[in-house]
């Protein structure tokens, strides 16, 4: 468990590694503000420890209004005063090594905040200066009327006005005007705070929309942008003006070779939501970023034959990288699993349309269609166990692990995501899975003295750490069961599938260890003795693998 010895130097210690992802103001608060912080970090790490993970990936805990949860930097090389200090930091990492558990930050490198210095800078410097070069200004149309009709990811317009008829682009909140990425003080800045946190020590970093930071348009050209119906009927790829151009690359190469300056080499990982996406492979090359995120799976939903031909694609572009393929189902931006699975299958073949029917859950806070609880929970887990089993990295999100539900009915005026107020009536954004843990069921769920930053439902308590610590059938426990195997049994990268059922998939790794996943909610017979169960997500009698449940055998014995 946790980082062998023999491999915390070596360059491969990442390839099969499990890497919790820690959202730090909602993780645990130490000096009771309401707010998450370092030294609420640096009290679980014997929590994580028992865990059994073998990293930690902490979202953005830099300074910053908080206009994006943190994903607006006000500066990228310091921790946010409500969050602590640097000297918490190095305490942190010093912790988490002396666990041999590796630290990976996030580098948020497509945007900063609007309070940015440099920022500051160009809203005073003059158009055309060299401060407005490191970010996307253009000229309007005339008449106040900005330079093109797009729409930003959050809801509005791309592009905010900055005096004179002239605007800036934001992909995302106007709170976080885009970098120029063509600008070489931009890309030398960069380099800087890759070097900075390594330097204290990180061994990580996740990068944030790592698909966007080249722009196909600039102050000048073209002389005519696409409309936005122009714009999304353009694939992304070497064309959109926006999405995964070619000219990425050469950005992460140039992060490469900082990488490569320490030893072992930094790894890192790319966030990208661009499926289908064959074309992701690139990022995970060993001359860019080693490894990116598949979020195919996610969109796979609870389907035999999506579930089969996501990770058959996933494996086949791992390969193709050269990299190890990454396993994900959730993060700080998705409804919970245990809450995704809870709602009604949705079956469509090419366009999966569970994301909508997530949204619209959401709209109707968590009332329509009901959420079925035991389901739900149920699904999660034999995905999950079906998913540590298969070759390559696994991310998990803090609470998955406690198989919590997404809080959909906070009050609004509780809310804190930009994605509520700037799309009012079309989403009520990703609060609900943001929520501060619940660790007891003493006062704010022991997540700290002081309160939560957002309001915690009385049912958290039934999911606390301290609950589930003690019931050998927890969830918590189950992961626990899972983690320590997956280090115990993980062999090479190797899979071939054993035919079985449409309903069921079963594979089987070297040195004996299959895992078997039941998606119908109906039980299968299949020949398996008690003694061969290593691990099962439900109650399991030899011969029968029971609705909705993931088993784990080692058959040499
Ligand atoms: O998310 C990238 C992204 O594309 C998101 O818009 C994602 O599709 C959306 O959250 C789904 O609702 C990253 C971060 O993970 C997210 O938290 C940030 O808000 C975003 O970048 C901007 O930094
Ligand atoms: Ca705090």
């Amino acid at each position: 468990m946790a980082v062998p010895a023999a491999e915390w130097g070596s360059p491969a210690w990442w390839r099969e590694a499990v890497v919790y992802q820690i959202y730090p103001r909602s993780f645990a608060d130490a000096n009771g503000d309401g707010i998450g912080d370092l030294a609420g970090i640096t009290s679980r790490v014997p929590y994580l420890e028992s865990l059994g993970i073998d990293a930690v990936w902490l979202s953005p805990f830099y300074p910053s209004a908080l206009a994006d949860g943190g994903y607006d930097v006000d500066d990228y090389r310091d921790v946010d005063p409500r969050i602590g200090t640097m000297a918490d930091f190095d305490a942190m990492v010093a912790a988490f090594h002396a666990a041999r558990i590796k630290v990976f930050v996030d580098i948020v490198p497509n945007h900063c905040s609007n309070r940015h210095p440099w920022f500051q800078a160009a809203l005073a410097a003059a158009p055309g200066s060299p401060e407005r070069d490191r970010f996307l200004f253009r000229r309007g149309l005339g008449d106040g009327r900005p330079p093109s009709d797009w729409r930003a990811v959050f809801g509005g317009s791309t592009w905010e006005p900055a005096g004179d008829d002239w605007f800036y682009f934001h992909l995302f909140a106007p709170e976080q005007p885009d970098w120029n990425w063509a600008n070489d003080d931009v890309r030398a800045d960069f380099l800087t705070t890759l070097r900075f946190w390594a330097n204290h020590g990180v061994d990580g970093f996740r990068v944030d929309v790592a698909m966007a930071l080249a722009k196909g348009f600039g102050a000048d050209f073209p002389a005519r942008l696409p409309t936005r119906a122009e714009l999304e009927a353009t694939p992304i790829g070497p064309d959109h003006l926006l999405y995964d151009r070619d000219d990425v690359d050469e950005i992460y190469a140039g992060w490469r070779q900082v990488f490569d300056e320490y030893d072992p080499p930094r790894v890192a990982v790319a966030e990208l939501w661009a499926e289908p996406s064959p074309r992701k492979a690139r990022y995970a090359t060993p001359r860019s970023l080693g490894q990116a995120f598949y979020f195919d799976i996610v969109h796979a939903g609870f389907s035999a034959r999506r579930v089969r031909r996501v990770v058959d694609e996933v494996l086949g572009w791992g390969r193709e990288s050269g990299s190890a393929s990454t396993w994900v189902l959730s993060n700080h931006d998705i409804v919970r699993p245990a809450s995704r699975f809870g709602l009604p299958v949705v079956e469509s073949d090419e366009t999966f349309a569970g994301e909508d029917r997530d949204r619209r859950w959401l709209l109707s806070r968590g009332t329509t269609p009901p959420e079925d609880v035991e389901q739900g929970l149920r699904r999660a887990r034999a995905l999950s166990a079906f998913l540590a089993a298969l070759p390559g990295s696994l991310y998990l999100y803090q609470g998955e692990e406690l198989g919590l539900r997404e809080v959909a009915d906070l009050p609004d005026a509780a809310r804190q995501d930009p994605t509520f107020f700037r799309s009012p009536g079309e989403s009520v954004g990703r609060d609900g899975c943001r929520v501060p843990l619940p660790w007891t069921t003493g006062p704010s769920f022991g997540f700290g003295p002081g309160g939560t930053h957002l309001p915690q439902p009385d049912w958290f308590g039934e999911y606390a750490v301290a609950v589930q610590d003690v019931d050998p059938q927890s969830t918590l426990n189950l992961y626990r069961r899972a983690l320590k195997l997956r280090h115990e049994l993980q062999g090479a990268a190797e899979l071939a599938w054993v035919d079985a059922p449409a309903e069921v998939l079963h594979i089987v790794r070297p040195g004996g260890w299959e895992a078997v996943i039941n998606f119908a909610p109906t039980p299968v017979a299949l020949p398996f003795t008690a003694d061969q169960v290593v691990l099962a997500t439900g109650e399991v009698t030899a011969g029968l693998l029971p609705g909705e449940t993931t088993l784990w055998l080692l058959t040499t014995r």
